[in-house]
């Protein structure tokens, strides 16, 4: 199997990436910019919205970070990575798996990209600011839903722990930092301690530096 990973620096592709990474996959690293003006065209045959991650699997075709992830544990996790069906956990897996989606995701997005809800910048500003508002909650929410950590169930990892993890990275979302939430704190530590993350960021930073750009993450591996 050949996967042909779409990504961008310091973008949600790190989720799929770091996840391709700790389950030991042979993957290329396709860089496509996405701000450009004009599409880049590879990109669009594979992402309808020109995003990423975008993923090419010898021709499965998919997009959308959570369901990226979920088919590669379902493909080679050997039931590691996520709690199956007819798992008493199940149902909390799923609610976790689509607040990160549909309740975090959003918000997070208002941080970095309020332009492409707005045009004038006093509304952007607004919205930005409204997002921001919410966060707090939800960095709560998560928190609590940590408290037998480090992972989500306990000591099992799973696709839910690089869904929250690789975006609890960028400081810019955080009210005040993340370490006003202990339990993400040590999540996101617990992240930061696996080779696979580590390569990952490394990855990122020296790509970046390759760009006049700097990686400021949350918290830093070790070493950094
Ligand atoms: N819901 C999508 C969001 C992906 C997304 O918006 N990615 C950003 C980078 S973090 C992107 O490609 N933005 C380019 C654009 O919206 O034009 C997912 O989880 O994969």
């Amino acid at each position: 199997m050949t996967y042909r990973l779409y990504l961008s620096t310091n973008t949600y592709a790190l989720t799929v990436q770091a996840l391709m990474e700790d389950m030991g996959l042979d993957h290329e690293l396709v860089w496509v910019d996405i701000f450009q003006d004009t599409p880049d065209e590879d990109l669009l045959k594979v992402s309808p919205h020109s995003r990423v991650p975008a993923l090419n699997a010898d021709g499965t075709v998919l997009f959308e970070t959570g369901a990226i992830a979920l088919w590669l544990a379902e493909q080679h996790g050997d039931g590691d990575y996520l709690i199956p069906p007819g798992d008493p956990r199940r149902g909390i897996f799923l609610q976790w798996f689509h607040y990160l989606a549909t309740t975090l995701q959003p918000d997070v997005m208002m941080q970095f990209h309020p332009e492409s809800y707005a045009a004038d910048d006093a509304t952007q500003a607004r919205l930005r600011e409204a997002a921001f508002g919410r966060l707090d909650k939800v960095f709560r929410t998560l928190d609590d839903a940590l408290a037998d950590g480090p992972w989500f169930f306990g000591d099992t990892i799973t696709v839910l722990d690089f869904l929250l993890g690789m975006q609890a990275t960028w400081p810019e979302i955080y009210p005040e930092t993340i370490h006003a939430y202990p339990n993400l704190t040590r999540h996101q530590q617990a992240l930061l301690e696996r080779p696979s993350v580590q390569r990952v960021f490394g990855i990122h930073r020296e790509t970046m530096r390759g760009n006049g750009e700097e990686l400021v993450l949350a918290m830093e591996p070790a070493g950094w």
